[in-house]
C-alpha cells in the first residue's frame, strides 16, 4: 500500500469500499423492489428507460448481435458499469466526500426519475432506489473510516467489516430474489385447465412435415419459440387477477375475467408468427397451434363504432400495439390466445393471454400479457413501435428461407437436398423457386399446409458441381406475386430480398 497518504484510506481501500457499498445498495434496493415491484429495482428501471430511449439502429444492432440474449447482455453491461461507478465513487469519497455525495445524489435522482416514469409506476416505485442509495451511503460511511486508520489490527477490522458488507449485499439480494419469486405464476399456469376447442383445427395434413433431417420442424416446440419483447423482467400476471378491459369507440364497454374468457367458444388455429426485426434468412419466426377466443367476436359484442380504424392493445407492463381493425374483422383467425401447442401460454410468451393475428408482424398484432383493448383511431393513439417510425400496417413480407445446406457447408458433389421454409401469412405460399449461381429458377416441392397462415416447408434436389456454389431461393405468394429481390432493412416495414447460401462442393 504505497499510496497511503498518512490519514486517508489507500486507493485500493477506497475502490473496495465503493464496490462493497454499491453492492449493499443494490442488494437493499433488490429487497425493497420485491415488495414494490420488480420493475422498480434500480438497474431494471434504468435499463427499461434506456431501452425505450435507445435509437433504432442501436436496438437493431443489439438484436442482431445478441439475439434473444439481448436482455442478459444489457443487464450484464449495466452491472459492470454500476461496479465501475461504485468503485470510482469510493475512490472519490476518500479525498472529496462532498463531490462523491453530489455524484451519488445525481445517480439517485436519475434512478428515481427512471423508476417513476416506467409504465404504470406509482410513487412507491421511488422507494427501492432511495433505500438503496441510503444503504450505500451508510455502508460507505462505515467502511471508509475503518480503511483510513491503517495498521494491522485495523486492516483486520476493515476486512471484517468488508466481509460483513459483502454478506449483507449477497443476503439481501438472494432474499429479494426469493421474495420476488413468490410472484411467479408458474404454479397458476400449471393449474390452468384448458377447455376443449369449440372449433378444433383439423389434424395437420400428412406430410406437412417433410421430415428432412435438419430442416426446421413444421410446428415449433414452445421451448424453441423465438422470444422478442421489451420486458427486462417477465411480467407475472396471475389469472385470478387478470381482466381484459374492452373500451374506446364501442357501444358497450366490457370487462372480461380469465374464467369468462375460457368459457367463450375457443378456436384452434395454426399460425406462424414473425418479427419485423427478422433479417433475410433470420430466425425470428415460429409456428404454433394456438387456442383462443375470437377477437372479432369480443369486439362485436362490445359494438365497434363508426370511425374506428385500429385496436390499440396494452400489456400488463405497459407495452402497446396498434392493429388495423380491418384485419381483425375480416374473418381471419384473430385470437385472444390462451394456449400454444396444447399448453397454457408459457409465461415469457404472454401467460395468461395474448393476441395472435395472422398476416401481421408481431409488433402490430401479438401483444403478450394483454390486459386492455381500446378501439380507437391511428390518428389518436400511437403504439410503442409505430410511434418510433415503424410502419402502421405491418403486413408480413413474403419470404423463403434456406435452412439446408447450412451456410458455408461442405457437401459432396452430386444431388444435394436444398430445403427450407417459406411464409406469406394469410396470402399463402404458392411456389418456391431455387437457383444456383444465378442460373434458371427451378420449382421446389412444397409440403401441404393446413391454411394460408402458416409457413410451408419446401425441398428441391439440386445437382451441384464441385466448387463454390451460391444457392438462392424466393417464394411466390397466393396472389401470384413473386418475392422481391430488392434488399431492404427491417426498418420500417420488414426486410426484403432473396435469401442466399454459399456452400463448398467437393
Ligand atoms: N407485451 C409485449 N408484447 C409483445 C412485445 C413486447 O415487447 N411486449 N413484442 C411483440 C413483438 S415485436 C413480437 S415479434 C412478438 C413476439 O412474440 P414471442 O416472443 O411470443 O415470439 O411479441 C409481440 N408482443
Ligand atoms: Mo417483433
Amino acid at each position: 500500500m504505497t499510496d497511503d497518504d498518512q490519514r486517508g484510506p489507500s486507493r485500493t481501500a477506497g475502490l473496495a469500499a465503493g464496490l462493497l457499498a454499491g453492492a449493499v445498495g443494490l442488494g437493499a434496493a433488490e429487497l425493497a423492489a420485491a415488495f414494490v415491484r420488480p420493475q422498480a429495482a434500480p438497474l431494471i428501471a434504468l435499463g427499461g428507460a434506456g431501452v425505450d430511449r435507445t435509437p433504432e439502429w442501436l436496438k437493431h444492432w443489439a438484436i442482431r448481435s445478441f439475439g434473444t440474449h439481448d436482455k442478459q447482455v444489457l443487464l450484464g453491461s449495466m452491472l459492470a458499469v454500476a461496479a465501475v461507478a461504485a468503485a470510482l465513487l469510493g475512490l472519490l469519497a476518500r479525498t472529496r466526500p462532498r463531490a462523491a455525495g453530489a455524484a451519488l445524489a445525481a445517480l439517485t435522482a436519475a434512478g428515481v426519475a427512471a423508476a417513476l416514469t416506467r409504465p404504470d409506476a406509482g410513487p412507491v416505485d421511488a422507494v427501492p432506489v432511495l433505500l438503496g442509495a441510503a444503504a450505500a451511503v451508510a455502508a460507505l460511511r462505515a467502511l471508509l473510516p475503518a480503511a483510513a486508520r491503517g495498521g494491522r489490527g485495523d486492516r483486520r477490522a476493515f476486512l471484517l467489516l468488508g466481509g460483513g458488507a459483502a454478506a449483507l449485499a449477497a443476503g439481501s439480494t438472494l432474499l429479494g430474489r426469493a421474495l420476488a419469486g413468490r410472484r411467479d405464476v408458474g404454479r397458476a399456469r400449471a393449474a390452468t385447465r384448458l377447455p376443449p376447442p369449440a372449433r378444433p383445427a383439423a389434424p395437420l395434413p400428412r406430410g406437412a412435415d417433410l421430415r428432412v433431417p435438419g430442416l426446421t420442424p413444421f410446428t415449433t416446440p414452445n421451448r424453441d419459440f423465438y422470444r422478442v419483447d421489451t420486458a427486462l423482467v417477465v411480467p407475472q400476471v396471475d389469472p385470478e387477477d387478470w381482466t381484459l378491459r374492452v373500451h374506446g369507440l364501442v357501444d358497450r364497454p366490457l370487462e372480461i375475467t380469465f374464467a369468462e374468457l375460457l368459457r367463450r367458444p375457443l378456436v384452434e388455429a395454426d399460425v406462424t408468427l414473425t418479427c419485423v426485426s427478422n433479417e433475410v434468412g433470420g430466425e425470428y419466426a415460429g409456428n404454433a397451434r394456438w387456442l383462443g377466443a375470437s377477437l372479432a367476436g369480443v369486439l362485436r359484442e362490445a359494438g365497434v363504432r363508426a370511425g374506428a380504424d385500429q385496436v390499440f392493445s396494452r400489456s400488463a407492463d405497459g407495452f402497446t400495439v396498434s392493429t388495423p381493425l380491418a384485419a381483425v374483422l375480416d374473418g381471419r383467425d384473430a385470437l385472444l390466445a390462451v394456449a400454444m401447442n396444447g399448453a397454457p401460454l408459457p409465461v415469457p410468451h404472454g401467460f395468461p393471454a395474448r393476441l395472435v393475428v395472422p398476416g401481421l408482424y408481431g409488433y402490430v398484432s401479438a401483444t403478450k400479457w394483454v390486459v386492455d383493448l381500446k378501439v380507437s383511431r391511428f390518428a389518436d393513439d400511437r403504439a410503442y413501435w409505430t410511434a418510433r417510425g415503424w410502419a402502421d400496417h405491418g403486413e408480413v413480407r413474403t419470404m423463403a428461407r434456406i435452412d439446408l445446406p447450412r451456410p458455408f457447408a461442405r457437401v459432396a458433389a452430386g444431388r444435394v437436398a436444398v430445403a427450407g421454409v417459406a411464409w406469406a401469412q394469410h396470402r399463402g405460399v404458392e411456389a418456391v423457386q431455387v437457383r444456383v449461381d444465378g442460373g434458371p429458377w427451378r420449382t421446389a416441392h412444397l409440403a401441404p399446409v393446413p391454411n394460408t397462415d402458416t409457413w410451408r416447408q419446401w425441398v428441391l434436389e439440386c445437382d451441384l458441381a464441385p466448387g463454390r456454389r451460391r444457392i438462392e431461393a424466393r417464394a411466390v405468394d397466393g396472389t401470384g406475386a413473386v418475392q422481391t429481390g430488392r434488399r431492404a432493412d427491417p426498418f420500417p416495414a420488414g426486410a426484403t430480398g432473396w435469401h442466399s447460401t454459399v456452400v463448398t462442393v467437393r
